[in-house]
């Protein structure tokens, strides 16, 4: 994942990430794959804004200061990256591509605009999309977010949904964020089920998830705003009716779905009839029936969910138990505590009685298609994508709206009268420099403030017309930038030149989906939905530019994060921590180590000041081995050692355990040292180990040294012997304040690497320790080892 370039540097916690994925990439080269390593700046868009806006400056300006700053640091961290094609969001040669898939978006019915209740975030002055808020609040600055309602662009992610959702089996991440992807899709199936009106030809339509408790039914509610709502009222309830209507108009939909809050609601006079039970049930009104939600009308079942039942002791409504609670429990359920919303068998529910729930909810939803009760229906958590903001620092969006046409209902799409996309040869739509950049807060961009950008032609009728004056998400730039970086700079190599279209399709075929991604959880639901979205639309393209894949990233690896002083690593809790210093101080390599020493990858680890101390000692050991010992022959233990060495090392470096991986150095550092004489070979051996971790080190002392033609970083990774590893494993017990929690297995020749045992036996018992303050670690070597908390 390339980084928001967006505070005043990258911090030890970007480094980390990005320095995990170096050694990976470094790895993977010795062993003999094509790397490619690429890096960008993801620098347009609301968080870069909203940083020039703290200190005052321009965000072209910034964007440039940034850039510089940035790619100095990442160039100081050592990591292999190819620094001909890097790409930053906001360049002009960028943009124009994302600006084209706008087009694209809109040409195939994809992009359209509504005017809908949408979040606003008061201190960012934008919409936001769904995403973008997380428990109400702005994802990036914590405003609590408004709705307002408003006209915007959005992308029709829904019509993804079902694809987003099954490829998820397809593609190996974290557990936790496809569960998270899953979630937030959130397909459900259920049934609409018509009721008939008693004494009327009307219907009235519900959706429900659980039919299989449809016996218990006793009766309906529909939203104020429901259309049937007035109408089923009896002359005698009329009066009530309308008030309490008109009274719901003034409470949000937020108010209204509050949780715990006092039931109301009015009784129509109406009845519905229940099919399967013949049972007359009532027909209410309340607001806590969601007009915008499935039919906005529901059945009440209030044995078995607790919203009805309060709902119904409220308005001495009949409760039913159709599920049986634990153990069996058939008794008449009378207080909200037994109210059974969890799995149990059927009873008084006729032809379904003794099956399970989820078989009974097949069972009902046939049976009521088949009389023609109900029909299957698919909801989904997942909304469309909100794709417009009303900030300036972003991709204009590259549409034009004429009045004309929209008057005489043209248009370049039928669903979309008066709305064109720019023409494709216009491409970029640039961002004007103007000093009003700054979002005020009116519902438009700063572009609509300058005719000399909007004004145009339109290019249906040629008549005055307006460029669109939002620009879009961020989140857009991102979705697609890892397309691009394969196609920069080919131009003498392949002959594709980048300005002629986003991707080289040849190249992408050769090089995508990409073999491994790495980066942060945090947008498990934001630029990993968005950029698995991006890339199945451009695999449906119809034309040449189709993508040859569905998923860009077959395979996530979510590192850990940063802690410092007992909280995650970030600008907003100011307890950063610049590598500059260290790396000025140190050597990279000592911090890269350092960093990859704290803890495994991806669970991520506790900066401390003082230890990397100890890294730079290990470092500066390793220099004087080499400068002291003499390259001889190996004995029978050092070919031991390095062979079980190379072999551990190797698995580790593959699993991301590069903390495992560091400590096994040092365990052949400490064995080599006791006067233990090796031989050249064993020497490139540990050094090529070494080197993705301490790459600046281990060139010089390969060079210096003689011991192959080249670079250490294009030779390949050692290999080792299957039959010098002698299995002679111990289990030592991992005790916690002196209760046994664990236990490792340790080979004989490293009882005596303290460090080794210690970063083991941690490993071991990690959830036992997690959030813990250890005191004291006392080793007995070979017996046992324990943490003191
Ligand atoms: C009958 C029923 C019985 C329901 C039962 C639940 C439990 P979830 O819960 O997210 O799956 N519902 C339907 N339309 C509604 C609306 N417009 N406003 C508020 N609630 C509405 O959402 C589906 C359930 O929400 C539906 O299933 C319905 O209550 C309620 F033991 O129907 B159920
Ligand atoms: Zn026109």
């Amino acid at each position: 994942m390339f980084p928001y370039p967006s505070a005043e540097g990258l911090h030890v916690g970007n480094m980390y990430a990005f320095t995990g994925a170096d050694v990976n990439g470094r790895f993977k080269r010795m062993q003999g794959y094509d790397v490619f390593e690429p890096i960008g700046l993801d620098g347009f868009g609301i968080h870069s804004e909203n940083y020039a806006l703290k200190v005052g400056q321009h965000p072209k300006k910034q964007a440039e200061i940034s850039q510089k700053n940035f790619y100095r640091q990442l160039r100081a961290t050592g990591n292999a990256y190819d620094w001909t094609r890097t790409l930053e969001t906001y360049d002009p040669q960028y943009f124009r591509w994302t600006q084209w898939i706008f087009i694209q978006m809109f040409k195939s019915g994809l992009a359209y605009r509504k005017c809908a209740k949408v979040n606003w975030c008061p201190s960012d002055k934008t919409v936001l999309a769904d995403e973008q808020v997380i428990d109400g609040k702005c994802e990036r600055d914590g405003a609590v977010v408004e709705k307002r309602d408003l006209e915007q662009w959005f992308f029709r992610i829904t019509a993804y949904a079902d694809r987003l959702l099954e490829n998820i089996e397809t593609i190996d991440w974290p557990e936790n964020i496809k569960i998270a992807q899953r979630q937030w899709i959130g397909k459900k199936t259920g049934i609409n089920i018509d009721y008939k009106v008693e004494n009327s030809d009307e219907k009235i339509e519900v959706f429900t998830t659980r039919p299989d408790t449809n016996f218990g039914a006793t009766f309906i509610a529909l939203a104020p705003e429901h259309s049937l709502a007035l109408k089923l009222a009896t002359d005698d309830h009329r009066k009530e009716v309308e008030n309490y209507i008109k009274n719901a108009q003034s409470k949000t939909s937020e108010e209204r779905k509050e949780e715990g809050r006092e039931k109301t609601g009015v009784f129509t006079g109406s009845y519905a009839i229940n099919d399967l039970t013949g049972y007359k049930m009532p027909i209410w009104i309340s607001d806590f029936v969601l007009t915008e939600f499935g039919t906005g009308a529901l059945v009440g079942v209030p044995g078995h969910d607790k919203r009805d039942f309060e709902f119904a002791s409220k308005f001495e409504l009949q409760v039913i138990r159709v599920v049986t609670g634990k153990d069996g429990d058939a008794s008449p359920i009378t207080a909200i505590d037994q109210v059974q919303e969890e799995e149990g068998k059927m009873v008084n529910s006729g032809f379904l009685d003794g099956m399970d729930i989820h078989t009974a909810t097949v069972k009902i939803m046939d049976y009521m298609e088949d009389k023609g009760y109900g029909k299957r229906e698919e909801t989904y958590h997942l909304r469309d994508w909100l794709i417009s903001r009303q900030r300036y620092w972003g991709p204009p969006i590259p549409m034009i709206y004429c009045e004309t046409c929209f008057k005489s209902g043209k248009g370049e799409r039928e669903d979309a009268p008066g709305w064109y996309t720019v023409d494709e040869k216009e491409l970029p739509i640039l961002l004007p420099e103007v000093e009003d950049w700054r979002p005020e807060g009116s519902g438009t961009s700063p572009l609509a403030n300058h005719p000399e950008f909007y004004e145009t032609a339109c290019p249906g009728c040629g008549s005055g017309a307006k460029r669109e004056t939002d620009v879009s998400d961020t989140f857009l730039d991102s979705a697609w930038y890892y397309l691009r970086y394969l196609s920069i700079g080919t131009q003498k190599e392949v002959g594709f030149d980048p300005e002629s279209a986003p991707y080289d399709i040849d190249i992408l075929k050769k090089w995508c989906p990409v073999a491994i991604y790495i980066g942060g959880a945090e947008h498990s639901v934001l630029h990993l939905l968005y950029v698995r979205f991006i890339a199945q639309v451009l695999h449906d393209l119809k034309n040449q530019l189709q993508l040859p894949f569905e998923e860009p990233f077959p395979r996530f690896v979510a590192h850990g994060l940063m802690i410092k002083d007992g909280a995650k690593m970030s600008k907003s809790r100011g307890n950063v921590v610049i590598p500059d210093q260290y790396i000025a101080k140190y050597g990279a390599d000592t911090l890269r180590a350092y960093l990859m020493f704290l803890g495994p990858f991806m669970h991520g680890g506790e900066f401390r000041d003082t230890g990397i101390e100890g890294m730079s000692k290990f470092a500066r050991r390793i220099w004087n081995l080499f400068q002291n010992k003499e390259f001889g022959e190996d004995d029978s233990e050092t070919f031991k050692m390095i062979n079980k060495t190379i072999k551990e090392v190797s698995e580790d470096m593959e699993a991301f355990s590069y903390n495992v991986a560091i400590a096994k150095l040092m365990e052949f550092y400490n064995f080599i040292s006791e006067g233990k004489s090796w031989s050249k070979e064993t020497a490139q051996s540990y050094l090529k180990l070494l080197a993705p971790l301490m790459p600046h080190m281990a060139e010089e002392l390969w060079e210096s040294f003689k011991l192959g033609e080249g670079s250490i970083h294009f030779s390949s990774w050692p290999t080792y012997d299957e039959k010098q590893l002698v299995n002679d494993a111990i289990i030592i017990p991992v005790q916690i304040n002196g209760k046994r929690r664990g236990e490792i297995k340790v080979q004989n020749s490293e009882l005596k690497t303290q460090n080794l045992i210690e970063e083991k036996a941690r490993e071991a018992v990690r959830a036992n320790l997690e959030g813990k303050e250890i005191r004291k670690i006392v080793y007995i070597p070979g017996k046992i080892l324990n943490f003191v908390l």
